[in-house]
């Protein structure tokens, strides 16, 4: 059985929803939408009656045209006028008449004046308050809508990367380990590096007799198995993750990796260039006419359109497809530029091993160099270091470089902004450290102009090296503060201040779009994993993801440097 009623019912819901945005004939939205509730009441699969060989059309509201698109859908997995119709109107709309006080007008109306094309768009048009001017909008609407953002947002599950890799890798294994398969990938938004995904998308090439589909619905994680075909399944594992499984041909192996690795905009742009040049790509190839002219390889499919292979993290149609043609694609920075971190905790504060041990576990990374940051005082629950003691750590430290090779230890801090923008030690006590990192960690509800006013007048502090996780956002958790971060970029550039990447899975802040942001304004970036233990020491990959999602090339970090050019770039 493939496809479930549900499953096709909510096809023909997005359908009817998105010619409704459109502005189509309303005749044409109802008996969409009827036909949507219809499907999903009806006791027998479609599917099953299908395979039965019965005629759909004999149901009741089903006509000749409906039973012809259910068949296709079932056959195929696609609803072609859908995939017609989500190239004019962006399928996220379709989420946002979800919202309470929002129906297909205004979305409609969002969309053509203000481009808002996603929850996210509406989402920042609220914040800066560029909904209620619209006409018919008001502060009571903006209002609803913000709440309803909320309440949608709290129904939307999407899991952070480092979650779901934890689930992924070991399916992946299993995978690999099944008779007859040659390759495994996961693509979608998981190979983008995108900061949480919706779902797994598993690409599998194999031997015509693997029994792969068989052992995939029975591995052990499975939860619940929603579909079950030759070429695709879906199922969802006990942790919630939803898994799509593909069963590709060798020769639709690149087109297929191209077309589920998305994300869709980018698909979408790569196909008009395709159109122009009189090709068409789709998930199993690139054609000309009939005739199939590429697809066994990404590499092949970019070439057909003129362009060189893109990275999949930079992959959102943000621009990389123009810096592409132009030949301007950055080398992005990679987890082997990394020499050294630049915020981590020790036992003196909220960190769990001592300073000797998380020495010597950077330098088995390989580093140069590692900052040690601990808490400042303003810091209680995490025992945060006041004067005295930090001045005795940084003793300690110097005592330690003398003795251990390999590696060279900074004295830094991790010091609070204080609500004002002072910071939270003595400038003479920061005068006798390599480097800090300044962090809030209270006060996070204090409007944006406040909330900028007091990151400024930190930076004006002549000992501020770093901003550390800028944003305090946690992914699932909270947001962040109210920040103007142009403004923030632009007084760190003047000031030669450094902004935090921080790795760790929850924060990874500076946001991808903040680091595309901060490259513009020439601000340099610090990649670090506020490490609170050994182990966490290998959350820089995760940062390195954020990085590369944010076009950040070696140059623009400055913790790619060794440790003389480290010091030159911190004074
Ligand atoms: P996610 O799962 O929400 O984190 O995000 P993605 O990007 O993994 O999206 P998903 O799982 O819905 O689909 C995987 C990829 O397949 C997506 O990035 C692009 C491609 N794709 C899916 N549906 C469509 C579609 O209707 N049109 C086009 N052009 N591409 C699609
Ligand atoms: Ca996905
Ligand atoms: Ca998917
Ligand atoms: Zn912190």
């Amino acid at each position: 059985m493939a496809i479930h009623n549900i499953e096709i019912a909510g096809y023909f819901d997005r359908l009817a929803t998105l010619l409704e945005i459109e502005g189509a004939n309303a005749f044409r939205v109802r008996a969409y939408r009827n036909a949507a509730r219809l499907i999903e009441g009806h006791s027998e699969e479609m599917s099953a009656m299908l395979s039965d060989g019965r005629d759909l059309s004999e149901l009741p509201g089903i006509g000749e045209d409906l039973a012809e698109k259910i068949a296709t859908l079932v056959e195929t997995g696609a609803l072609p006028l859908l995939d017609e119709v989500e190239q004019r109107v962006p399928r996220q709309l379709a989420e946002l008449t979800r919202i309470e006080g929002l129906g297909p007008k205004r979305v409609q109306q969002l969309y053509q004046a203000l481009d808002i094309r996603s929850l996210d768009d509406l989402r920042h048009a609220v914040e800066s308050g560029k909904v209620h001017e619209l006409e018919g909008f008001g502060a009571k609407t903006e209002q609803l809508i913000q709440a309803g953002i909320g309440a949608l947002e709290g129904e939307e599950k999407r899991m952070r990367l480092a979650d779901a890799e934890g689930f992924a890798e070991p399916l992946v294994e299993f995978l690999r380990g099944v008779g007859g398969v040659k390759g495994v990938t996961i693509a979608g938004s998981y190979r983008r590096c995108k900061e949480t995904v919706g779902d797994l998308d598993i690409l599998v090439t194999c031997r015509k007799d693997s029994p792969v589909m068989d052992r995939f619905v029975e591995y052990e994680e499975v939860g619940k198995v929603v579909s079950h075909g030759t070429t695709r399944s879906t199922v969802h594992l006990r942790s919630g993750l939803q898994v799509d499984l593909r069963v590709l041909p060798a020769v639709s192996y690149g087109a297929a990796l191209h077309y589920f690795t998305g994300s869709k905009a980018h698909n979408i742009e790569v196909r008009k260039r395709a159109v122009q040049r009189d090709y068409k790509i789709n998930e199993y190839g690139v054609y000309r006419g009939k005739k199939r002219v590429a697809g066994k390889t990404e590499q092949e499919v970019f070439e057909t359109v003129g362009l060189p292979w893109i990275p999949p993290e930079l992959r959102e149609n943000r621009g990389e497809i123009e810096a592409a043609e132009s030949d301007s694609l950055l080398t992005l920075v990679e987890l082997e530029d990394i020499r050294g971190d630049l915020h981590c905790h020790t036992d003196a504060t909220d960190g769990q091993q001592d300073l000797e041990t998380m020495a010597r576990a950077a330098r088995e990374r390989g580093y140069d160099y590692l900052a040690i940051t601990d808490h400042s005082q303003a810091v209680r629950v995490a025992n945060g270091l006041d004067a005295d003691r930090l001045l005795q750590q940084v003793d300690r430290i110097e005592r330690l470089n003398e003795e251990i090779e390999g590696i060279t230890l900074l004295k830094g801090v991790e010091v609070d902004i204080l609500a004002d923008g002072r910071l939270d030690l003595p400038d003479e006590v920061l005068a006798r450290l390599d480097l800090t990192v300044c962090s809030i960690h209270s006060g996070f509800d204090l409007s944006e102009e406040k909330q900028t006013e007091r990151v400024l007048r930190a930076m004006d502090n002549p000992h501020f090296t770093i901003l550390g996780h800028p944003t305090g956002r946690m992914i699932n958790v909270r947001r962040g503060i109210a920040l103007d971060l142009g403004r923030v970029l632009k007084a760190a550039a003047e000031r030669h201040r450094i902004v935090e990447v921080n790795a760790q899975p929850a924060r990874l802040d500076l946001l991808d779009t903040a680091c595309m942001l901060a490259r513009e304004h020439g601000v340099k970036i610090a990649i670090s994993t506020d490490a609170h233990a050994e182990s966490q020491l290998a959350f820089m990959r995760f940062g390195i993801n954020q990085a590369r999602r944010g076009w950040l090339s070696a140059d623009d970090v400055i913790n790619t440097r060794d440790l003389a050019g480290l010091r030159r770039l911190i004074q």
